[in-house]
């Protein structure tokens, strides 16, 4: 992959990745298409606010007029969040036909770690991941982000799998294509607003250190692929099971209703099941992906004193 010619790193994150500082990097899809204006704003500023407490530097990733930007200012953030889904959401497929027309684009974790590594950045925190969508033994919607994970050395911390997605299938698929599924303190798969799922991690990890350490033996070996890492809700922030599983059922009833497919498929789930619970599961997400920063920016600490 030759992205350089189109990737600009912004100064402070340029100065870290040279004097070997820790880097989280962030995506921007979560930002346009994951949360609704002004939350999503808020929260991506929070994100980078709690990546710096915690000791490294803030990348959030996003297409702008063809260009592929590693750190974003605070200006370039509110206009992702106020566009929305104004914006093109940029899996891999989309990447020549946007930096070709010079157009911006938000970034899924697909994208997000596409250019994190080709500028240098290994640890990558977000929400959650695309995975193997519900009836997928149909229509085929299967995330482009697992198919990254097994091709593009950077870890991801996320909340889990959402139960938008069949988490069965999402873990057979990983298993096939060589991505370790550890849980963060958890032998469970975490399920993004629950911290239970009913299906077992492939390892147990309780330190940021050691989460570094595997990286970098997957670094050594030269691997190739990333890694998964599924950090639990807070407690105090999970959503009652029942509630949340009610509010998923009837908002893909009401996708497969409608004939939504594609790309529109996740963001059109997410935020109906927001709008169904009463805006809960939007404070839950918030929440988690606060978590899921905190634990990168350790790691990313962890990973450069290795
Ligand atoms: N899950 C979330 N929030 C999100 C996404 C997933 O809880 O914002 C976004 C991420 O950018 C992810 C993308 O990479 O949706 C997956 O989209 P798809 O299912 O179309 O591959
Ligand atoms: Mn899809």
């Amino acid at each position: 992959m030759k992205l350089n010619k189109y990737l600009d790193v912004n100064p402070e994150v340029a100065a870290a990745i040279a004097e070997g500082k820790p880097v989280v990097a962030l995506e921007s899809t979560i930002i346009s298409h994951g949360m609704p204006y002004p939350q999503n704003v808020e929260t991506a500023l929070n994100v980078e606010r709690i990546i710096r407490e915690n000791g490294a530097v803030p990348a959030t990733i996003a297409i702008i007029g063809g260009r592929l930007k590693a750190g974003l200012t605070p200006e370039e953030i509110e206009y992702f969040g106020k566009k929305g889904q104004a914006i093109h959401k940029a899996s891999r497929r989309d990447l020549a036909l946007l930096c070709a027309r010079g157009e911006d684009g938000a970034t899924t974790v697909t994208t997000t770690m596409m250019i994190a590594h080709m500028a240098g950045i290994s640890i990558f925190a977000t929400g959650g991941i695309g995975g193997v969508h519900r009836g997928a033994e149909t229509t085929m919607d299967i995330s482009a982000d697992l198919e990254e994970l097994s091709q593009t050395p950077v870890m991801v911390i996320c909340a889990g799998a959402k139960s938008i997605l069949d988490l069965g299938l999402t873990l057979e698929y990983l298993e096939t294509k060589g991505v370790p599924v550890i849980g963060y303190g958890t032998d469970e798969l975490p399920a993004f607003y629950t911290r239970q799922s009913g299906f077992g991690v492939d390892y147990r990890v309780d330190t940021p250190a050691e989460l570094a350490a595997a990286f970098k033996a997957s670094k050594d070996l030269e691997l190739g692929g990333g890694m998964l890492v599924t950090n639990p809700i807070p407690e105090e922030y999970a959503m009652p099971l029942d509630t949340i599983n009610a509010a998923i059922d009837q908002a893909i009833g009401e996708c497969n209703e409608k004939g939504i497919h594609g790309k529109e498929t996740t963001p059109f789930l997410l935020a109906r099941v927001a709008e169904i619970t009463g805006g809960d599961s939007l404070a839950s997400n918030i929440r988690l992906v606060y978590n899921n920063a905190k634990l990168a920016a350790q790691t990313a600490v962890a990973f450069c004193k290795l």
